[in-house]
């Protein structure tokens, strides 16, 4: 069986940019191979590397479960669970530890970034990150890994950790290749141009959510920074605001940046800003609308139990079969 592998951390509400780099393209990549299984997840281990508080944890994994839901995930496709049910995760994680390398995951400029903004002691998980990611991806002999740009370092430590594994145990990982968008690989902040729009940003006005009512949507999207020029032109480093906002609305439509600049160019941006703003608002619409009903169903509780019996019967297996490779127990 091929496999399709991703995971969003439930550390806070979902905005447009994890939608468009992420989720929107898991949609999109389950049509392009039918013929491939999703194991998709919500990494709650994952979020306990920065602190936490244990009820909106929660609250947040049932959230993020009923968005991918919500956002269209073929269930017939997919297997969706919570991370931390499947224990096989964390056991991976440990065995794997022992094929990375302290230099490797010193050189995470995630683990650095985030280091930096730690007010109290750095958790040693979040050194140790990139390992249990790894272990989430091999378990299930991942084909592809649709991530956002910020995670490409993760997936090159993983394919060197399977290549690692496969030198002493030929073929014994698939190594797998990240995908990666073109169009909305970064989508930056509304605020600051030059940072990626992201969950732990305090600034309100940085992000649309995917729960934003139309109101906000179009509020946020009216005082996204632009420029002063007023021409309505394609340029990722002069005009990094608006070729943000560009990229957004291409994404959504589905069209070219270039299609959406030629039937912008004799336009200004407010009269661009008030279309997209209405875009944003109706493409959220009935996700919002499935969202809302799904999160306090029975049918969510049932949907995350089915998926995680589909990652189970896999990845308790693999584990096995790596720990009787290691020579790890009795031979019984
Ligand atoms: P945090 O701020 O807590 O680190 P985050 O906003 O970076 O969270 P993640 O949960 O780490 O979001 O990301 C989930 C997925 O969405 C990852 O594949 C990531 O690469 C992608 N992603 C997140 N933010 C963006 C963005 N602004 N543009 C494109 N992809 C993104
Ligand atoms: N590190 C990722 C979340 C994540 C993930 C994964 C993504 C954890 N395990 C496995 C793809 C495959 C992030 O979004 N920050």
């Amino acid at each position: 069986m091929k496999t399709i592998v991703s995971g969003i951390q439930p550390t806070g509400a979902i905005n447009i940019g994890t939608y468009l780099g992420s989720i929107k393209n898991f949609v999109a990549l389950q049509q392009a191979h039918p013929d491939h299984h999703f194991f998709l997840f919500i990494a709650d281990t994952h979020a306990l590397t920065v602190p936490q508080d244990p009820v909106k944890l929660r609250q947040a994994i049932k959230e993020l479960a009923a968005m991918y839901v919500a956002c269209g995930i073929n269930l017939k496709q997919t297997s969706l669970f919570v991370q931390s049910a499947v224990s096989a995760h964390q056991e991976m994680d440990v065995l794997l530890q022992s094929f990375a390398y302290m230099g490797e995951l010193e050189r995470m400029t995630q683990y650095k970034d985030k280091a930096l903004k730690q007010t109290s002691g750095i958790r040693a998980s979040l050194f140790t990150y990139p390992v249990l990611m790894a272990g989430d991806i091999l378990l299930y002999d991942a084909e592809f890994v649709p991530v956002g740009d910020d995670q490409k370092q993760h997936l090159e430590l993983t394919r060197t950790i399977a290549e690692r594994v496969n030198h002493q145990f030929p073929d014994f990982f698939n190594v797998p290749k990240p995908l990666i968008p073109e169009l909305t690989a970064r989508i930056m902040s509304l605020q600051n141009p030059d940072q990626k729009m992201s969950k732990s940003d305090p600034n309100v006005k940085s992000k649309i959510l995917l729960t934003d009512d139309a109101a906000i949507i179009k509020k946020r999207i009216r005082s996204a920074v632009t420029d002063s020029e007023g021409t309505i032109r394609y340029d990722a480093n002069s005009k990094k605001g608006l070729s943000n906002l560009i990229r957004i609305y291409a994404a959504l439509e589905n069209r070219t940046i270039s299609d959406i600049v030629k039937r912008y160019e004799t336009s200004d941006y407010q009269t661009f800003k008030a279309d997209l703003g209405d875009l944003v608002a109706s493409h959220l619409e009935p996700i919002q609308a499935r969202y809302h009903s799904l999160l306090k169903s029975q049918e969510l509780i049932d949907i995350l139990n089915d998926g995680q019996a589909g990652a189970e019967a896999l990845a308790i297996k693999k584990v096995q079969r790596f720990k009787k490779k290691l020579g790890l127990g009795l031979n019984r």
